[in-house]
């Protein structure tokens, strides 16, 4: 194995992997110095990071399952390999989706507020009143490894589980008309950027909660602040944003959403598995053989 291997953050655990550099200064500068780049979904890894590198890159490998923060079209035109974290993180962010489910169906992160502020003085039989989930419809857009997780846990909770791809918009509005709650697990592409936008939101039951633990883009925030300030839907959980670290006033203000920063996949476990598998990736395209999970398959080739 030779090269230097760039990392982007300094990681809390032992990465196992020789001449580790992190990263101080332009992406693009280590990109024409590495063998490898080992990066974040905050790291901006675009066409001019991937021509800079073409002569000494062969692996960027990206600790996250999305890679939407990567021209994988242009590193596969430099001939570098991209690879990424699948199913190490399933449970992890499955177990999230649940949780942001369960705060705003149930109100937790209100009560929680409520019993802080001193307001929790004596009983009261309608406070806090949330929603049942048994017999109600769970719609799970994107019926991938994190999709199917989720989908699994429902019937823990009595739930009726539907699943769509992100198929015509005609047919994805019809599914959203008969969920009571929408949980959204597609990868962010051209194809799905907005998916979710005014048109669909009117769709929506009333009554009708959306949890997105995937990416920001895929739903239309401008929209969605609209929906929830007017009541065209119940409520919102939400994981992540539009233009991450921002977060729009407007949606801070709101009663009826919970707001995470990003942590779906975060856990000591999990975060530990996503830097073991980014790890194993760079090492089998540094001895020359075929990384465990390549995305773009096109540029694989031995090492002569
Ligand atoms: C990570 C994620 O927290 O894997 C993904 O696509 O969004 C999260 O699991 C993040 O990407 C870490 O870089």
């Amino acid at each position: 194995m030779s090269g230097r291997i760039t990392v982007t953050y300094p990681f809390r655990d032992p990465l196992d992997l020789p001449r580790v550099t992190i990263l101080k200064g332009p992406l693009r500068e280590a990109a024409r110095r590495s063998a490898a780049l080992i990066t974040l979904l905050t790291d901006r890894v675009d066409a001019s990071v991937l021509e800079a590198g073409r002569s000494t890159l062969r692996i960027v490998a990206n600790v996250a399952v999305g890679v939407d923060n990567i021209d994988v079209a242009a590193a596969t035109r430099c001939g570098i390999m991209v690879s990424n974290t699948p199913d190490v993180l399933t449970d992890a962010t499955a177990d999230l989706t649940w949780a942001l489910l369960l705060a705003v169906a149930r109100k937790i992160v209100a009560g929680d507020a409520l019993v802080r502020r001193g307001g929790f003085t004596r009983w009261n039989f309608d406070l806090l009143r949330g929603v049942e989930l048994r017999g109600k419809t769970l719609g799970i857009i994107g019926p991938g490894r994190i999709g199917r997780a989720v989908g699994r846990r429902a019937r823990g909770f009595g739930m009726i589980v539907t699943y769509r791809s992100r198929s015509s918009r005609d047919s994805l509005r019809a599914f959203l008309e008969a969920s009571d709650f929408i949980s959204i697990h597609c990868p962010l592409t051209p194809a799905t950027r907005h998916l979710i936008g005014a048109a669909e939101l009117i769709r929506m039951k009333p009554a009708a909660i959306l949890i997105n633990t995937a990416r920001g883009p895929i739903v239309d925030e401008r929209a969605l602040i609209e929906a929830l300030r007017r009541g065209r839907i119940a409520g919102a959980g939400l994981d992540v944003y539009e233009r991450e670290p921002r977060v729009p006033a407007a949606l801070k203000r709101l009663k009826n959403v919970v707001l995470l920063p990003h942590i779906g996949s975060a856990t000591v476990e999990t975060r530990r598995c996503m830097l073991k598998t980014a790890v194993t990736n760079v090492k089998a395209a540094l001895r020359g053989n075929r990384p465990p999970n390549l995305v773009n398959p096109e540029t694989w080739r031995p090492l002569q």
